[in-house]
């Protein structure tokens, strides 16, 4: 029954797939930021910010777009005034034209009480769409422009027939003749100059549309249980134009997330039920490689996340058919989890049985799963007793992992509790070891808590529960997988979500 419903939105696949909008929480300098960029869907685009802060007395704050990297991230332009919003003084917005495809940030800059403080928020900045006329619109101009060509061919006409005569005199037989064959040869020259326009606007648009993000290709190979991944880049370039970035990315200059150059995760498809969180090696130029581990028969999803030494993160997408694989024991921070099928049981799920009466619980709230809303997503385990964990550790540096897929495969997030922003991009953007939460999650046990959210975080410095910001991009069924780890093991906490328009 919950199959049948049917989600036509189209979506943009991208750094993440479908779900475009960068969610980061971390500290600028003395105030702990919740920072919400929407990027254009077309470039030159205009990009909205929403920023609350959950720490008072902020006076004023400047957002400034800039590339991530290179010569022009050196160069900020004259920063824009974000707007404090009538009802809410803790909540700031704006907008900023991005103006070239490419990897870029946004730095937020904040005065207040306590002082400035700066936070940047890496955004990749790609078309996901090509905007198309309208057709009321179109048929009005060209109903125009037919206007226009008859009135050239009739003035033309008019002049070669009448321009010699008195007023009021009758045009000879001769005029008459020779202003036919000058209306005919202009509305070829017309004609003709309408074709060639024509062909220079598709040519433009060809180029144009070879500007739509695609993410790399990846071709996937098994034998035995060594899995293969050959990326490719299929955008090509029309001719070569300033803004190529699209065209420029290579397979061969990704940069290490926290510890790995590719985070994997393979879900059993449709329904869900197993995953694995895999980390493939570089075995050379675009060509990732990995042991599987154990896999029944059937057909799975493979996302994987890279990024690019511009900080640019692309998920690339495969699918894989398999009898079965047998398979190696899951080795370093590779793990794995199963729950129930996602077609199975209710849309909303709250609670995630671990087994030994542990769970993992969703603390959702009332308030209903909106496309769009920025929220946090908080989670905690407990045992048979309602108790909490006192032996949560990090997994890969941080607190938690999450995935956010709709039941499509159309959106797919891998998001961290720094938010949806990849690791290297986030330190990109801001060097000096003032990266917020997640970059500096190493130090949770101790040391710095810079960027740290206190509120996480039990008087006695153990993880006691993890949140992490993101918002749905579109309505539909999720699966949302979370992964914590606890006494040595990775738990795998897996969530069904209904989210309304
Ligand atoms: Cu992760």
């Amino acid at each position: 029954m919950r199959r049948t419903l049917l989600f036509l939105a189209a979506l943009p696949a991208f750094a993440h797939v479908g779900s475009p909008d960068v969610f980061l929480e971390g500290a600028a300098g003395p105030y702990q930021l919740f920072v919400t960029v929407r990027p254009p869907t077309v470039i030159p685009g205009v990009a909205d910010i929403e920023i609350r802060s959950s720490t008072p007395g902020i006076s004023r704050i400047r957002i400034t777009p800039m590339p991530l990297t290179g010569e022009g991230s050196k160069y900020p332009p004259k920063p824009d005034e974000a707007r404090r919003t009538k009802e809410d003084a803790q909540f700031f917005s704006g907008s900023l034209w991005i103006m070239a495809t490419g990897s870029w940030q946004v730095r937020v800059e904040a005065e207040g009480s306590a002082g400035r403080g700066v936070l940047s928020v890496p955004v990749p900045a790609v078309a996901t769409r090509t905007t198309t006329m309208d057709l009321t619109l179109g048929g009005t101009l060209f109903v125009l422009m037919m206007v226009l060509v008859a009135g050239i061919v009739s003035i033309i006409g008019a002049g070669v027939r009448e321009a010699q005569l008195e007023p009021g005199a009758a045009p000879p037989a001769g005029n008459r003749r020779r202003a036919r064959i000058a209306m005919a040869g202009s509305a070829v020259f017309v004609a003709a100059l309408i074709y060639l326009g024509n062909s220079w606007w598709t040519a433009e648009a060809k180029a144009y549309s070879n500007n739509v993000y695609r993410p790399l290709n990846a071709t996937v190979g098994v034998d035995g249980n060594r899995l293969t991944l050959r990326l490719a880049n299929s955008t090509g370039s029309v001719r070569r134009r300033f803004d190529d970035f699209l065209a420029d990315r290579k397979v061969d200059d990704f940069i290490p997330d926290h510890g790995h150059l590719m985070h994997l995760y393979v879900l059993r498809w449709p329904e869900m039920d197993r995953v694995w969180h895999l980390h493939p090696d570089m075995a050379g130029s675009g060509l990732f490689e990995q042991n599987l581990p154990a896999m029944p028969a059937g057909d799975y999803r493979l996302y994987g996340d890279v990024v690019h030494s511009s900080g640019f993160p692309e998920t690339v997408v495969a699918e894989l058919k398999t009898a079965g694989i047998v398979g190696a024991p899951l080795e370093g921070d590779d793990a794995a989890g199963a729950g129930p099928p996602v077609s199975e049981g209710p849309a909303d799920t709250t609670a995630a049985n671990l087994g030994d009466g542990w769970k993992m619980i969703w603390d959702r709230g009332n308030a209903p799963l909106k496309a769009g809303a920025a929220m946090l997503f908080r989670f905690h385990l407990e045992d048979a007793q309602g108790r909490r964990p006192s032996d949560m550790e990090l997994y890969m540096g941080m607190p938690g992992h999450a995935a956010f897929v709709r039941t499509d495969g159309a959106v797919f997030a891998h998001v961290h509790p720094s938010g949806s922003v990849a690791m290297p991009a986030l330190a990109l953007a801001n060097p000096g070891g003032s990266a917020p939460a997640g970059g500096s999650m190493a130090n949770a046990a101790g040391g710095s808590m810079a960027g740290m959210d206190m509120a996480h975080m039990t008087m006695s410095g153990a993880i006691s529960e993890v949140a992490f910001p993101y918002g749905f991009p579109q309505p539909g069924e999720y699966r949302i997988i979370i992964q914590m780890k606890r006494g040595g093991t990775v738990e795998t906490g897996m969530f069904n979500a209904l989210v309304s328009r």
